[in-house]
This record gives structure tokens, sequence and C-alpha cells, in this order.
């Protein structure tokens, strides 16, 4: 036998994994995933026995979030694969394991079967159908619950969390309650100007007001359910430290995402996994009446509503898209989880939106090339240094992005080495993952490190030696470099080589302040929200690292709120 379904077959009927003969429960497979916990144990039991047999990486352990379905990586009737594999190549021993490939499936196929769930009708009917489980929908989802709304959330992939899972470095905001205890002078407007700034001011201002503002009562939402935002960072291109994220510096996203899922569950959305929106469907006066939704399992149905929320995150995963509108990143890798592709921009285009600053793509300066992940803008924040094969610094490790990247492909290789030394590791905890996934080298010397790099020793200590120098001045004579946290001097050494990869789409839909969709001709479309990643506007032409997650959270609980409204009203 080739596949679960086969094998399962041998020992009893369909009915040993679904429900009925007429196949799966639902889209969320409930039932068949209740089988496979009956007869193999939960995931953290299984996690526990991977432990106790002392695997190094454990493939039932991991920074998803939510309950994890048996049944995203084990398939029955084809070929399993490590949902992990979509980023790392672990290379795990599945039973009945296959290659982890993913082929873009624009919206508008099946049409006969498209047409035939349009004219049966509504399945069913909710105040607020939430499209995408990231950060900005599941804000959306909890504020929309917060302001009495009953709320639908639809994802496509078969686990929650969208990007928002993977981010790492922090969340900005300005003038916080942590910010105030550690003693840190910020304020809205210089969050401001740092982002139109960023942004080459190409962003919408109002946006950018509405983020700043909202950025400290976002972080105090947060913690009030439960997030832990008490450790402040610096990221690229900010003044002054307000990157907030978890005790000790541990990944922002997990983290944040984690608290948003539990608070959607607690507040009873029904949250709908392979359940991708392909339309959303409006009234002969535009108004938003429902989505036609296409289960992986089910098919195709058709939900009523007259509120929905795009939250449908960006495309930097489709390389196809993000070469249509900048060419230079045609062929590069890309830091985003698999389902970053843009169909829901093609929904939102098709429902009549506008959009903006498409051609804005961002590539992250520090993607690991060996793990296949990016490395956080926070492991600069607090203190590396990058150097090229010659063992030079040739640049401000923490400018924004779009220079730090232009900076690294002009180096021989188009790549560089992520420099520092055992200090920046204790001050970061994020950085275990990356000695966990294997990607860093370490050396008890820095001319041992220089050594299994491939670089010339004297230049690297004689670069580390001057370094060290501009800490203990206060200046960075040779690049300006605005914020040096510590000296390199604690052994053991440590590098990773790193090159660009796409990060972010900063183009999207537009919106306006109330996190309603406009038209071509600058009107809203009654009943059309959009969050998120999704959208354009809030970061112009360049996102500055910690914005994204800002960004979602305020605008993710602005949409959900007027969403409910909406609903209300009608
Ligand atoms: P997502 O979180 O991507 O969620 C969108 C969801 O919608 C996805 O689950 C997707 O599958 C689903 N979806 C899409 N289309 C459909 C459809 N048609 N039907 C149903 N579902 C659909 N930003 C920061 O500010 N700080 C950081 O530290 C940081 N670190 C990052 C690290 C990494 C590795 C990456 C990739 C990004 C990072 N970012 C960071 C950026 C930030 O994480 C994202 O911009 C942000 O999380 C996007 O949130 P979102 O809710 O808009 O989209
Ligand atoms: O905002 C981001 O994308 C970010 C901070 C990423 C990171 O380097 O951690």
């Amino acid at each position: 036998v080739d596949n679960l379904a086969k094998f399962h077959l041998n020992m009893g009927e369909c009915d040993s994994c679904h429900i009925s003969k007429k196949g799966p429960s639902d889209d969320n497979l409930t039932h068949e995933n209740q089988q496979c916990v009956s007869c193999h144990g939960a995931l953290a039991e299984l996690a526990a026995m991977d432990v106790e047999a002392k695997k190094k990486i454990s493939p039932h352990q991991s920074h998803l979030i939510g309950d994890i379905a048996c049944t995203a990586c084990h398939k029955g009737h084809e070929a399993s694969v490590a949902y992990c594999d979509a980023c790392h190549s672990f290379g795990f021993d599945m039973p009945f394991g296959g290659k982890w490939q993913r082929k873009f499936v624009p919206i508008d196929v099946h049409k006969d079967a498209q047409d035939k769930a349009l004219a049966a009708g509504p399945r069913e009917s909710i105040d607020v159908v939430i499209v995408g489980s990231g950060g900005a929908g599941l804000s959306a989802a909890v504020s929309a619950s917060e302001n009495g709304a009953k709320v639908i959330i639809l994802e496509k992939e078969p686990i929650a969390g969208g990007n928002t899972k993977l981010a790492a470095g922090g969340m900005n905001a300005a003038e916080t309650q942590f910010q105030k205890k550690l003693g840190i002078q910020d304020k809205v407007s210089i969050m401001i100007d740092d982002t139109m700034k960023g942004g080459h001011e190409v962003n919408d201002p109002a946006l950018v007001n509405i983020l700043a503002q909202n950025s400290s009562d976002s972080i105090d939402w947060l913690t009030a359910m439960g997030a832990d935002m008490s450790d402040v960072g610096r990221m690229g291109g900010a003044s002054v430290n307000r990157a907030h994220r978890p005790t000790g510096g541990a990944g922002v996203g997990a983290h944040v995402a984690q608290v948003l899922y539990n608070a959607a569950v607690k507040s009873g959305a029904d949250i709908r996994f392979n359940s991708r929106v392909v339309r959303v469907l409006e009234d002969s006066n535009g108004n938003v009446e429902g989505v036609l939704v296409e289960g992986t399992y089910t098919g195709y149905y058709v939900i009523k509503t007259r509120a929905v929320v795009m939250a449908t995150g960006g495309f930097a995963k489709n390389n196809e898209r993000v070469a249509s509108y900048d060419p230079k990143l045609k062929g590069f890798a890309a830091t985003n989880h698999p389902g970053a592709t843009g169909d829901g921009l093609d929904v939102a285009l098709a429902a009549g939106a506008d959009t903006r600053d498409l051609k804005y793509i961002q590539a992250h300066p520090t993607w690991s090339p060996v793990g296949g992940v990016m490395v956080t803008e926070a492991v600069r924040g607090n203190g590396a240094i990058l150097v090229n094969r010659e063992g030079k610094r040739f640049v401000n490790e923490i400018t924004t992005r779009d220079k730090a990247s232009a900076a690294i492909l002009q180096q021989k290789g188009e790549s560089a080495f992520l420099f520092f030394d055992d200090s920046v590791r204790k001050s970061l905890k994020k950085i275990e993952n990356y000695i966990h996934l294997g990607i860093v080298t370490e050396g008890k010397t820095v001319a041992e490190l220089a050594g299994k790099m491939g670089i010339p020793a004297a230049e690297l200590e004689q670069t580390i030696a001057s370094y060290n120098g501009f800490v203990k001045a206060g200046k960075d004579a040779q690049f300006e470099r605005p914020n040096m946290p510590r000296e390199l001097a604690m052994a053991p050494y440590y590098a990773i080589e790193v090159k660009p990869a796409v990060h972010h789409s900063m183009g999207g839909v537009k919106i306006d302040t109330s996190a309603e969709v406009l038209n071509k001709g600058g009107k809203v479309i009654h009943g059309l929200f959009a969050a998120g990643e999704a959208t354009g506007g809030v970061h112009g032409a360049n996102r500055l690292g910690g914005n994204a997650i800002s960004d979602i959270v305020t605008f993710g609980r602005i949409a959900g709120r007027n969403a409910a409204k909406f609903a209300e009203a009608k």
C-alpha cells in the first residue's frame, strides 16, 4: 500500500477513519482527527515520546499555534508531507511520506462547481465572516465578538496563524507602559516620523497616525488577554527601542498568535481550516451579501453575511506574482508561510477593490540559505554585526531593510555573515532556535570561527577590535550605526551565513481609517473591510521592522469592531 487510507482499510472499513461512507466529516476533519488521536495519542503525548527517544527535532513540537490537526501532515488518500517542510527541510521519516510541493491554484477554477454552489444558495448565515486566521483575522474576530457579533473565520491552510506565527523580532509601539518601566523616552510623533521616513513618505499619513496613536493601546489589549510584551528592543530604522516581545527576547509572533487564537476560541468563533474564500458576493447595489467558500473536503458552498473582513495577508511566497510587480526579485527565496500567495488580493479585486503600492515588495536582509529560515533583525538590534567574505563590515547593520539588503547583494557571493558573541546570545532567547536548527557556526576564538567560515582571521579580528572601539567611544566612525548595545568580546563567538529573501508585500487593498475597503472611484464598498498585510498604505515603499505586528493588531481590531457595528446596523 502507498497511503494511509489503504493501510487503514486493511484493518477495517472506511469508518475506521470517517464517520460515514459519504466521506469527511467537515473541512477541519474533526472526526477523522479524533480517530487518529484515539489510536495514536494526542500531539503533546507524541512530542513527549519524541523527547524520550532523544529526537533532536520533534515533528510534533513546534512554533505552530492552535490545536494542530494530525491531518495537517498525515494525509489519507495522498502522500503525507510534513507541514514544517514548507520552510525547513527536516526530511522526517514519515509513514507514506512524500516531498513538500505546493502549486498556486487560481480562485476562478472549477467554474461549474462554483456556479452550482451559487445556484444552491446560502448553506448558513452569520454576522461577520473573517477571511484568514493570521494576527489581523484573529484580532478582528476577538474585536467583532467584543462588539457583540457572531463570527466565522475561514482559513485556507490546515493550521492557524499565517505569517503572524513566524514573526520574530517584535511589535512596535510608542509611549507604552513597558517603555516607561525601562526608562525609554518615546513619542507617538517619533514613531510617525520614523514610519514615514522608512516608507520614503509614500505611506498614507492618516493610516500611519492611526497605527502610532493606537499602538500602546494595542499592547495593553494584548497584555490584558495574557500576552507578555515586556521585553523592548530596537529594529532597523527606529529612533528608539520600541519593539515589544516576550521576556528575554523570545519570538513575538507565535506568542501573540497563540494568545489571540485562544481568545478567539473562547469568544466562540467558528474556525474552519482548509476553507478558502474564492469570492465575495455582492447584491445589485454593490453591498456585500456573502462569500463563496471552497472547502478542501466538502466542496463549494455559500455563507450569507453582510460584513466580511479580508485578513488574507501578503503574497511574498508567490514568486511569479512578486516578480510581476518587481522583476528584480525573480527567483528569490521567501521568508513566508506557504499560504502567502495573494489569492485574497484576487478575491478583493474581483469584488471591485482598489489597490495601491503593489510594486513595493521588501526583501529581509538576513535569511539563512542553510536552514531556509529568516534570522531576526533583533540579533542585529541586540548587537550583531554583518561582515563579508573579506572579514569586513560594509553597512550600518540597523539601517532600513532596503538599504541593508542592497548592501549584502553587493558583496562577494551575494551573501554575508552575521557575527556575534555570547553576550548577544544570552540577550535574546530567539537565538537558541537558530542553534537548535543547526544554522549557527561556533568558534572558541574569533580566529577559530574565521577559519570555519573561510574568511581571513586577522582581518576579522581587526574588524571586531575596531567595532569594539566604536562601542567604547559611543560613535561608529565607519558607518554611523546609531545603536551599539554591547562590545563583541565574550567567547564563544558565532556566525550565520545570511542573504536577502522576499519578506513583505507593502502594497495591497486600499482602505480608509475605519478599515473599510475602497473601490476604484474612492468610495466605500459597503460591508467589505480589510486589515493587515492584505492592505496597502500603512508602510509606504518600505516597512520598518516591528510595524507589521502593530499594524495587524490595531487595524484588525478596528476592522472587527466596525464590521460588527455594520452587521448590527443592518
Ligand atoms: P497572515 O498572518 O499571513 O495571515 C493571513 C492568513 O490568511 C493566512 O493564514 C492565509 O493562509 C490566509 N488566507 C489567505 N488567502 C485566503 C483565502 N482566500 N481564504 C482563506 N484564507 C486565506 N512583523 C513585525 O512587525 N515584527 C516581526 O518580528 C516580524 N517578523 C516576521 C518574521 C517572518 C519570518 C515573517 C514571514 C514575517 C514577519 N513579520 C514581522 C511580518 C508579519 O508577521 C506579517 O506581516 C503579519 O503577521 C501579517 O499578518 P496578517 O494577519 O495580515 O497575515
Ligand atoms: O518586522 C519584521 O519583519 C521583523 C522585525 C522581522 C525580524 O527580523 O524579526
